[in-house]
């Protein structure tokens, strides 16, 4: 059992600062128990802990670390344009490297505007919808996390769900009101909305894939209902690709389901672990943003150069090398080695994984939407946590989380946490 003293005298000292000692709540261990542990440093697919533990990461800071952590391309990149000043509030030429990188890799964006948070990408993208069509209602998912903008905070996945706060205190009711809520993966529930209410829509907002409840898939054909429902109807549809935006591949979620958004939501990778966010889509849409149109936006470090340097970095390296092989590869080393080590221990424990996404629901049935995600055996979950945790091996700290490996992970790192794993089980 490792000794986390320093990270317990710094979580003691970070609760008289912070509420609940963090700075964004699903770091807290809340749904796990016990306190979180402070980070030192990190490299590749390694956390060091600030009292020396090493910990294999299968967090990669909820997505961001695709290449493992301080990729030597991306901090070299960073300290050059640090070198050149951090912030200038005006344009530069790399909002535009990084704008043409990523309009390379995903057809339809013909423009962009960067923000610094996928929740700012998301808030935006509604606020342009509502803009663009005159109309006030938006849809999303139940589970579904998009940031914490109000109209958002509804039925939401990630730290709300995991706290169980889905609808947070403080959204106006009459607000909460404009967002309906469906549950993902119902055909019927789609059909009914749109049949009552479509003309009424400005917008559905969708996660690619969604990955805030922990992680479950589309079921064939529904995205070409949603996108075929939508396009009847006159309402926009927002594929919300902050996790899986160049996770699942150079053109993300859209890419492997053949899904075509109005507009599209960016973060994580795309700032190679700087905060940036990003929305895009057709320029009759994107133009409506202040200055050219009525809908307005704005954000004195959108833009910011060592963040553009960071996103185009780590974009560059996905895209010269193998890296969504080298993914998928592992990915399906873990998934195979997990479900034989659950079969073994006897555990119920179900798999599910896209590319270098997953998430082991603790239920013996496969999680389609948010009521399936629930049936999960959260305690089990955390004794799971902890287990692997002592072990070494640093899984999201929620069972409504998704996990995450990047091209510094190893077969060998993935064989160790197979091993860690069927020792773990068994003593749950
Ligand atoms: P940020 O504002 O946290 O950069 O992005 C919000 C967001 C939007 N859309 C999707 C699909 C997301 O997953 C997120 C944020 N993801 C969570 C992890 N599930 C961030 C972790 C946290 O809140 O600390």
């Amino acid at each position: 059992m490792p000794h986390r003293n320093r990270s317990s005298a710094l979580f003691a000292d970070a609760l008289q600062h912070f509420p609940g000692g963090v700075n964004s709540p699903v770091r807290a261990f809340r749904a796990v128990g016990g306190q979180p542990f402070f980070v030192e440093s990190a490299e590749g697919a390694w956390l060091t802990d600030v009292d020396g533990n090493r910990l294999l990461d299968y967090v990669c800071t909820w997505g961001p670390a695709i290449l493992g952590h301080a990729p030597r391309g991306v901090l070299e990149a960073v300290r050059a344009a640090a070198d050149r000043g951090t912030s200038f509030g005006t344009p530069h030429a790399g909002e535009i490297s990084l704008a043409q990188r990523v309009k390379q890799a995903v057809p339809g964006l013909e423009r962009l505007r960067f923000c610094n948070s996928g929740t700012e990408a998301c808030m935006t993208a509604i606020r342009l919808a509502r803009g663009f069509t005159r109309r006030d209602l938006i849809v999303k998912f139940d589970g579904c996390y998009h940031g914490h903008a109000d109209s958002l905070l509804v039925r939401a996945g990630s730290g709300a769900l995991t706290l169980g706060q889905p609808d947070s205190a403080g959204v106006p009711a009459a607000l909460a009101q404009l967002t309906l809520v469906l549950p993902y993966n119902d055909p019927d529930a789609l059909r009914q909305t749109f049949a009552t209410k479509g003309r009424e829509i400005a917008a559905v907002i969708v996660e690619g894939v969604p990955a805030n409840a922990g992680l479950y898939l589309p079921r064939p054909g529904y995205y070409e209902l949603l996108e075929q429902l939508c396009r009847n109807h006159g309402a926009l549809l927002i594929c919300d690709e902050v996790m899986t935006g160049f996770r699942l591949g150079p053109d993300g979620a859209q890419g492997h389901f053949g899904l075509h958004p109005d507009l599209s939501c960016f973060g994580k990778i795309i700032g190679g672990g700087l905060p940036v966010g990003a929305v895009g889509g057709r320029a009759e849409i994107m133009d409506h943003l202040a200055p050219l149109g009525p809908v307005y936006q704005a954000g004195t470090l959108s833009g910011n150069p060592l963040a553009m340097a960071a996103g185009l970095a780590t974009l560059d390296e996905l895209a010269a090398g193998n890296a969504y092989e080298v993914l998928e590869s592992l990915g399906t080393q873990l998934e195979i080695g997990m479900r034989d080590a659950a079969k073994a221990s006897g555990v119920d424990v179900h798999w599910q994984r896209i590319g270098s996404m997953f998430c082991g629901y603790f239920t013996s049935r496969p999680v389609h939407n948010l009521s399936d995600a629930l049936l999960a055996d959260r305690d089990r979950f955390g004794r799971f946590f902890h287990g692997m945790l002592d072990a070494g091996i640093y899984l999201a700290p929620s069972q409504f989380e998704a996990g995450f490996i990047s091209t510094a992970h190893t077969p060998d790192d993935i064989e160790s946490t197979i091993r860690a794993a069927s020792r773990v089980l068994r003593t749950l």
